[in-house]
């Protein structure tokens, strides 16, 4: 399980207003615009705990605080709370907290104690990166690239699925892309065999996994992926839309998720 790390989030405000201006490029929407049309809700300034956790590898310097400025930067009430653990929840609750948002190791979580309703960050991370990459208002065609069928990328390729895509999808893992094709009804990509995509969507811990031969002039590449998936001189030579920020788009489709 990769971790972030202190130096991945720095200047999280920086890189949100970045991945939003990129986003409104890409569909027209920004990022809470995105989260409204996926989940049908919208804030009312919520008041969010943000519990650090001390367990594991421990605390993550500039998470919570990260997590504190991604609230706030989407119009919720968040505060951190003095305590950790057990006793940081219960100041969270004391305090008023509607949705509490803790991680430990494996698991980094939004629980709404008001209507019962929680959401595990990797699935809403992948869903909402799917969701802006096939939003993409310049596709040329419905055909997706999905590299990497893990606990992001699977849940991103059923949500393109779902809405109608072709998903063509690649993992080295053999069990993966067999589940994926089989549950999902994807078409398996041969790297041996590429084609030029206008729309990709990438979720995996490794840098530069996208060949330059699915590349095409201007795509859109949406991923979550940390260390980034594609070289700045690949970025520049197709002049790709990236879509890519280490925390806030993320969280906040679990936000939202949970209202
Ligand atoms: P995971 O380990 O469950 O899945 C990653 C998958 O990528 C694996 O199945 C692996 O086989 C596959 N893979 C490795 N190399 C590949 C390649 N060259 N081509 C295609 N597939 C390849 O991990 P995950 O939980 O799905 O997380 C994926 C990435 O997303 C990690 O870097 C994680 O840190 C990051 N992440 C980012 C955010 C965010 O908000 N930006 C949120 C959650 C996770
Ligand atoms: O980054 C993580 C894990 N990869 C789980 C998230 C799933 N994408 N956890 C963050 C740990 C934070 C730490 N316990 C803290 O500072 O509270």
């Amino acid at each position: 399980m990769a971790l972030l790390t202190p130096n991945d989030l720095i200047n999280i405000n920086k890189q949100l207003q970045e991945a939003d201006s990129v986003v409104k490029r890409v569909t027209g929407l920004d990022i809470k615009g995105v989260c409204q049309s996926l989940y049908g809700t919208s804030p009312s300034s919520k008041k969010v705990g943000i519990v650090p956790v001390t367990s594991g590898n421990g605390i993550i310097g500039n998470f919570s605080a990260s997590l504190h400025v991604i609230t706030q930067y989407f119009g919720f009430d968040g505060f951190v709370t003095d305590m950790p653990d057990v006793s940081g929840y219960y100041e969270a609750v004391q305090n008023g907290a509607e949705i509490i948002l803790m991680a430990d190791d494996h698991t980094f979580l939004a629980h709404n104690i008001k209507n019962g309703k929680m959401a595990n960050n990797q699935p809403c991370t992948g869903i909402i990166y799917a969701e802006i990459a096939s939003r993409y208002l310049k596709a040329d065609s419905k055909d997706v690239l999905v590299m990497g069928l893990g606990k992001v990328g699977f849940p991103g390729a059923a949500q393109l699925v779902q809405k109608g895509f072709r998903v063509y999808g690649y993992d080295p893992d053999a069990r993966l892309l067999k589940r994926a094709v089989s549950n999902l009804g994807i078409i398996p990509f041969d790297p041996a065999n590429p084609k030029k995509f206008s729309i990709i969507f990438e979720a995996t811990p490794c840098a530069n996994t996208i060949p330059e031969a699915v590349l095409s002039e201007n795509c859109v590449l949406s991923t979550p992926g940390i260390p980034c998936a594609i070289s700045e001189e690949l970025k520049n030579k197709y002049d790709v839309q990236l879509v890519a920020e280490p925390l806030g788009i993320g969280t906040v489709s679990m936000l939202y998720s949970v209202l």
